[in-house]
């Protein structure tokens, strides 16, 4: 791969540093040793006919190589892994259980993890929030319970690290300001063995370095 580039979100609100999907594509990166550039625009140039035409539904992050690009974070990072021994087994078993692993992140446990995400972050205030609260709590505590079942006491799903790690991390992180994770021991081990990985440090602290290099004067 030549020529990366990757876009992202010039800035973001606290509750979102950290959490913004094209820290998963940095992390990517970095795992597999491969320079990137960053391409940040403002959360308002999200719908701009330009954005738009990157990504048709005016999101970040979009990536390119080669000249060519990419939307969808679970995509990307799998384009990442595919050209990487570090992120993916270079058997066939090992590369579907990869990706089996991360569709499991993205759309088994992403989807009550984004619910408990809307209701504590986004819309906290709203009725129909704290009514919906006690089921979806339920909903991720049966989810992380199975997660760590299924994680037993191997250091990451797979046994040795792999893109699918990062997905699922970086999933989970949507809920740090609950202490459901750390309810369960093996998995809060697990996150915390992922976010002590060289790579994500690096990529997490760039991405947070331009937030605050662009921190608007209001904030
Ligand atoms: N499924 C997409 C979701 C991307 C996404 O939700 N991006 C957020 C930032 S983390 C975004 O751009 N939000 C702006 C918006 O929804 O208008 C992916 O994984 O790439």
């Amino acid at each position: 791969m030549d020529k990366i580039a990757v876009w992202g979100f010039r800035w973001a609100p606290s509750f979102a540093q950290g959490l913004v999907r094209d820290l998963r594509v940095r992390w990517a990166l970095h795992e597999a040793g491969l320079p990137y550039e960053t391409r940040l625009i403002g959360v308002e140039e999200r719908t701009s006919a330009a954005h738009r035409e990157r990504h048709p539904f005016g999101m970040v992050p979009v990536f390119e190589a080669d000249g060519r690009q990419l939307i969808e974070s679970g995509a990307i990072v799998y384009a990442v892994a595919k050209r990487s021994a570090a992120l993916m087994p270079e058997d066939e078993a090992g590369r579907d259980q990869t990706l089996a692993w991360m569709f499991a992140a993205l759309n088994t446990v992403d989807v009550p993890v984004q619910d408990l995400f809307d209701i504590d972050v986004l819309h906290s205030q709203e009725t129909w929030a704290q009514l919906r609260r006690p089921h979806v709590v339920k909903a991720v505590e049966a989810r992380l319970g199975e997660l760590a079942g299924a994680l037993g006491e191997r250091d990451y799903l797979l046994g040795r690290f792999t893109a699918a790690d990062i997905l699922m991390v970086t999933v989970l992180r949507f809920i740090r300001h609950t202490d459901l994770v750390e309810a369960l021991p093996t998995l809060a081990a697990y996150v915390s063995r992922c976010e002590a990985r060289p790579a994500f440090r690096d990529a997490l602290s760039e991405q947070m370095a331009e937030y605050a290099l662009n921190t608007p004067a209001a904030a």
